[in-house]
């Protein structure tokens, strides 16, 4: 796997804290590293407590590499290793320990919904791409209100949720503003989107991501699923509306030109490269 780059973003996001600069070659924790003097940080917003996230490492003894209660603490990548009661990146160093933005030592599971349909024209024909020759397809992206970026609107399983329900829900959520909606209009929301959530989904990625929140001790991991609209008459007819973490909401066209957040763009290139989509 190639080393992690967001995970060594110079300034922790939300922060002015910056990370010891760890060089490509010493992401390994193979790799003998006497000098490294990573920086300790974990942001207000954690250290407060909330229900999403752990205690401070030495007031519980979290059950690593294991589902812990509800908490799954597995990782996605095989079993990660705790040193001195820490758990350690399985990509390697951050220059950053504590757990940042993030609620959970060791792995923080996302599920990332991936909703697709084809490029149409007014005429409601297929849209191929000049160059590729191949139809072009389209996502739900939202942009993140944290930092601005367009990604898929993912987020958190919650202990014990199921990732199919995360999958649904933060779509729901974040571009169909479900949160906010009346209990009817929720209702009418649900029923129209779980027939697509409900077929079977392409998989497209399971494991970490490359996440700029990441550090030496807490890390997020996701599982991205494609629903694809095919005929164009399922998602593609609902009107998007951003909602909580999201700032906006647009189907965006899938090319390797996107520069989204975390390694959302890879999981894209794979949803393209299956379907025989333009990339
Ligand atoms: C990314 O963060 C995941 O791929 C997912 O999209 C997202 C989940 O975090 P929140 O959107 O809840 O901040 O690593
Ligand atoms: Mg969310
Ligand atoms: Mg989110």
């Amino acid at each position: 796997s190639a080393p992690h780059n967001k995970a060594r973003c110079p300034k922790y996001p939300g922060s002015e804290t910056q990370r010891f600069p760890v060089p490509d070659d010493k992401v390994d924790w193979n790799t003998d590293w006497p000098q490294y003097r990573p920086v300790g940080y974990t942001a207000p917003a954690v250290l407060i407590k909330p229900v999403w996230a752990d205690q401070d490492i030495r007031s519980f003894s979290p059950r690593f590499n294991a589902l812990d209660g509800n908490v799954d603490r597995r990782s996605h990548e095989g079993d990660y290793r705790v040193e001195q009661g820490m758990p350690l990146n399985p990509r390697g160093r951050t220059g950053l320990t504590g757990r940042g933005l993030l609620g959970r030592w060791g792995p923080n599971h996302a599920a990332d919904p991936i909703v697709t349909r084809w490029k149409r024209d007014s005429a409601g024909q297929q849209v191929s791409h000049p160059v590729s020759k191949l139809p072009v397809l389209q996502f739900v992206s939202i942009k993140r209100r944290d930092c601005g970026e367009w990604a898929i609107p993912g987020g958190m399983v919650d202990p014990g949720e199921l990732v199919s329900l995360t999958l649904q829900r933060e779509f729901s959520e974040e571009a169909l503003n479900s949160l906010a909606a009346s209990p009817q209009d929720r209702e009418r929301i649900h029923e129209r989107i779980t027939q697509l959530f409900n077929s079977p989904g392409l998989e497209v990625y399971k494991g970490y991501v490359d996440d700029p929140r990441n550090n030496d001790n807490s890390w997020m991991e996701t599982v991205a699923v494609n629903f694809h609209d095919d005929t164009g008459n399922s998602v593609s007819e609902l009107p998007l509306q951003a909602g909580d973490d999201a700032g906006q909401v647009h189907w965006i066209d899938l090319d390797s030109v996107l520069s989204l957040y975390a390694s959302h763009s890879q999981f894209l290139e794979v949803v393209a490269k299956e379907r025989h989509a333009h990339w």
